[in-house]
């Protein structure tokens, strides 16, 4: 499905434009350009002249659309905003767009070709199918584009490989490898995400192929160069980003594919995991293992051995004799509790099992062409699948977690469910994957073929299980991880990038995997820290933890046949570093809480590649090994055995070492910074306020100490605003917030930080401010408020002010002299 797609010059016959689209007619089809807002247009071409209905569980939202100017001039058909614009040739229907400057990007080479396809061109494997399903499902439509040689190509979803991904073929089909430990170069994983930007210096710009049809990218690997775009569907349709900035792309696609949740507080914690902390002596037990020993803890998930036969919605009693008290065991705690929900539901008709019974009562399982009820083998061997496309479907699925929310269950793991499913118990042998026909129907009124319907499967249940949370519990913001994902998926779920393995290459393979995602809009992520499969080691352990602690999602997880992985399982000295991890997310949280508020407002992903923060540095592009943690920050993790230091890139700006405080030196070329086990290279970016607060076992203790760790840029002001709310309701919706601001002057203008009043509704509970004033020698003293401070010290190790005051709310001012 590379080559194939027939495209011939395809001269304009004739144009029409309405107030906000463009639609030109083409002796083969109609092509139209709309611009749905005033900076992302959206190109449709249908060969057939006939665009396809909207489907209701779209993850793509209806915008108010922008004005549309049209034009025609010299041969050219200009189409756009203020901000973006098309140019199409009228004798060869070729495309290009520009930006208000005249800077031309996403030039297509040829107008776009299509074609019927065969099953085996799309390279997938293990279907069931012997052909594609009749229709618009062979149709392939694409288009290719020139790619400018300077612009790096990053995004495109969940995979394995390098952050550019530049000559390689990419495609979209959700699965479950089978195989253990997929290893780096690996495509077509849990997650689809058909979605990347491409970055040049002075110009980022993005695309969505608004497909959830089997569809891909050729990165210039078929043709140096050239991008190819296609898709089955038999229609082709994308949205341009105008950029152009990293940060306006993602915010742009975040707008049309919906913000990235805020999850609850708790959530930002740490969690720990095993396939499966099987009885309730093991949980309680494990809880207090972690309370013991003073390492912070705010959830612990319940993998599938908690239910009764793997049947979803139910508890072994055996096992959890009062599963509401377990949960309130771990609640007293301060300790949630997670339980993983799968999507098959035991084929246990007859025998008593509701679910299953209410599932086809109501008709919510999916049914083969044919009208049979569908069923493949998962842990409870056969099992039905409910169609997730269905509205009803999806409300009674998302009510079924009434029963755990009333025995006090805080956050639901959604796995399997790309969906993955095979074709026998899984222990006999010779298992091998056994997809949903490409041909099943799907959708309230049977509308859609699974083959356009599969990458959304997981999507709609993590969205099933979100409003299903939020209906049973409208006080509390749902929090739900999701295996499987798609564009749009950031609105409902957190995800992990599924089972990995206890190696040096998946701790490393995660740095740009989890980047990518956030250039796709999904900020809440993580990878298994320590390793899913095969037996963690203390280094590797302790070096995935320390860099763990910056993940969005931090979570411990375990196959249930790998060595345990709770933070003490090494020894002592793997413990002390486990602990000072957990120690310093726990510390840093006030910070990372304003990051998932700025993410939740425009996208913002908190862990990204240097490129986000530095798109017009070309020669930063390339480097994966390195993650800005929000605009303040910047880590560099360690990736392999034995290494006691690294060289660290310096981007432009002056630079602190986080953990000794001191400015580095601003000579040039990389850095060599000092990294025993336990302590990787924290740099923080001059101009920061970062926000930390008390250690503290889980967040259920209040924050009693705000620190401020104050950071002078040499020669420019930096601002930041701290966002804080109940950490657990909607309230902040209705301005129950608080948010402050803060500025720091440049050394050349005196280092003079102000603080001003706190804004919004939400009261903070009451505690200390310490203000800690990095600066290159002690000053003579300071000023609070242009009163000089008597009780004020030098900390010389960490060449810092610092001043203890009252956090009153009030607007402060620190200056140094
Ligand atoms: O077939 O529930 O990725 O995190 O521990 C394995 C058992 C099913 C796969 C998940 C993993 C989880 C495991 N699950």
């Amino acid at each position: 499905m590379d080559d194939p797609l027939l495209a011939a010059p395809m001269p304009v016959l004739d144009w029409v434009s309405e107030a906000t689209a463009c639609i030109t007619r083409h002796e083969h089809g109609l092509l139209r350009l709309e611009a749905v807002a005033p900076d992302i247009l959206r190109l449709r071409f249908a060969p057939n002249g006939r665009f396809a209905a909207p489907r209701p569980w779209s993850p793509v939202l209806d915008l108010a659309p922008a004005g549309l100017s049209v034009r025609e001039e010299d041969g050219q058909l200009w189409i756009g905003t203020e901000r973006l614009s098309a140019r199409i040739n009228l004798s060869s229907g070729v495309l290009a767009f520009t930006t208000p400057e005249g800077q031309v990007f996403a030039e297509d080479l040829c107008a776009p070709g299509w074609r019927e396809v065969s099953l085996e061109e799309t390279r997938l494997q293990h279907l069931p199918d012997t052909e594609l399903p009749p229709g618009e499902a062979r149709i392939g439509v694409g288009v290719r584009k020139r790619m400018a040689p300077d612009e790096g190509y990053f995004g495109f979803g969940q995979r394995d490989g390098r952050l550019d991904r530049r000559h390689r073929r990419l495609t979209h089909w959700t699965v479950d490898r089978v195989v253990p430990g997929h290893g780096l170069g690996e495509d077509n994983l849990y997650q689809a995400q058909p979605t990347f930007m491409a970055v040049r210096p002075g110009l980022a710009w993005g695309l969505l192929l608004n497909s959830t049809w089997f569809s891909g990218f050729d990165v210039g690997r078929e043709y140096e160069d050239v991008l190819t775009l296609f898709t089955l569907g038999g229609e082709l349709d994308y949205y341009i980003f105008a950029g152009p900035t990293p940060a306006a792309v993602v915010e742009q696609l975040t707008r049309l594919t919906g913000r990235p949740l805020l999850p609850p507080l708790w959530a930002l914690g740490f969690h720990q995991s095993r396939w499966s902390y099987g009885t309730d002596r093991d949980v309680r037990a494990l809880a207090e293992g972690f309370r013991q020993r003073t390492i912070p803890l705010d959830a612990i998930h319940l993998d599938i051995d908690y239910m009764d036969g793997y049947r979803v919605f139910t508890w072994d009693h055996e096992r959890f004799p009062e599963p509401a008290a377990t949960v309130a065991a771990l609640q007293a705690l301060g300790i949630r509790t997670v339980t993983i929900v799968d999507p098959g539901v035991k084929h246990d008709l007859g025998a008593g099992y509701g679910v299953a019974e209410a599932g086809v009562a109501g008709e919510y399982f999916l049914r083969r062409a044919d009208g049979e009820l569908f069923s493949g083998w998962v842990w409870p061997d056969e099992s039905l699948f409910p169609d997730f496309c269905s509205e009803r479907t999806r409300h009674w699925w998302g009510d079924l977690h009434g029963s755990l929310i009333e025995i006090g269950v805080d956050g639901i793991w959604c796995d399997m469910n790309e969906p993955s499913i095979v074709d026998r118990p899984y222990r006999e042998p010779g298992v091998t994957e056994y997809p949903v026909p490409l041909a099943v129907c799907q959708g309230d009124e049977g509308e859609a073929l699974h083959a356009e319907t599969h990458n959304l499967y997981g999507h709609l249940m993590a969205r099933a299980t979100w409003e299903g949370l939020e209906r049973l519990r409208p006080e509390r913001r749902p929090w739900v991880l999701t295996r499987s994902a798609f564009v749009g998926t950031q609105c409902w779920a957190a995800s992990w990038m599924g089972d990995n393995s206890a190696r040096w290459e998946d701790l490393e393979t995660s740095l740009p995997q989890l980047a990518s995602l956030g250039l796709c809009g999904a900020p809440h992520v993580g990878v298994d820290i320590g390793g899913f499969y095969g037996h963690s080691f203390g280094e590797l352990y302790g070096r995935w933890i320390e860099l763990g602690a910056f993940y969005p999602f931090m979570r411990v997880h375990a196959h249930c046949d790998s060595r345990p992985q709770e933070p003490w399982s090494f020894g002592p000295d793997i413990e002390a570093i486990a602990r000072q991890a957990i120690e310093l997310r726990y510390r840093l949280l006030p910070y990372f809480y304003t990051l998932a508020h700025r993410a939740h407002r425009d996208g913002e992903p908190w862990w990204r590649p240097l490129l986000f923060d530095f798109p017009d540095q070309a020669d930063l592009y390339a480097i994966e090994d390195q993650i800005m943690i929000g605009p303040q920050m910047m880590i560099a993790p360690i990736r392999a055995h034995g290494l006691k230091r690294r060289l660290v890139e310096r981007p432009p700006g002056c630079w602190y070492d986080f953990r000794s405080g001191a400015r580095l030196d601003a000579g040039p070329g990389p850095l060599v910074m000092d990294a025993p086990l336990g302590a990787m290279p924290i740099l923080v970016r001059g101009g920061s306020i970062l926000t930390l607060g008390n250690v503290r076992q889980s967040t259920a203790e209040p924050l009693s100490e705000l620190m401020l760790e104050i950071y002078p840029d040499d020669a420019a002001e930096g601002t930041w605003t701290l966002i804080e709310d109940d950490g657990e309701s909607f309230a902040y919706q209705d301005g129950a917030l608080a948010e402050t601001d803060a500025r720091i002057a440049p050394l050349s203008q005196g280092a003079v930080f102000t603080l001003a009043a706190r804004r919004g509704d939400y009261q903070p509970a009451p505690r200390s401010l310490i203000l800690r004033l990095h600066l290159p020698e002690a000053p003579a003293g300071l000023t609070l408020d242009e009163t000089p401070v008597e009780d004020w010290r030098w900390d010389a190790e960490l060449q810092a002010a610092e001043v203890r005051i009252v956090d009153d709310g009030q607007a402060h001012c620190l200056a140094p002299g």
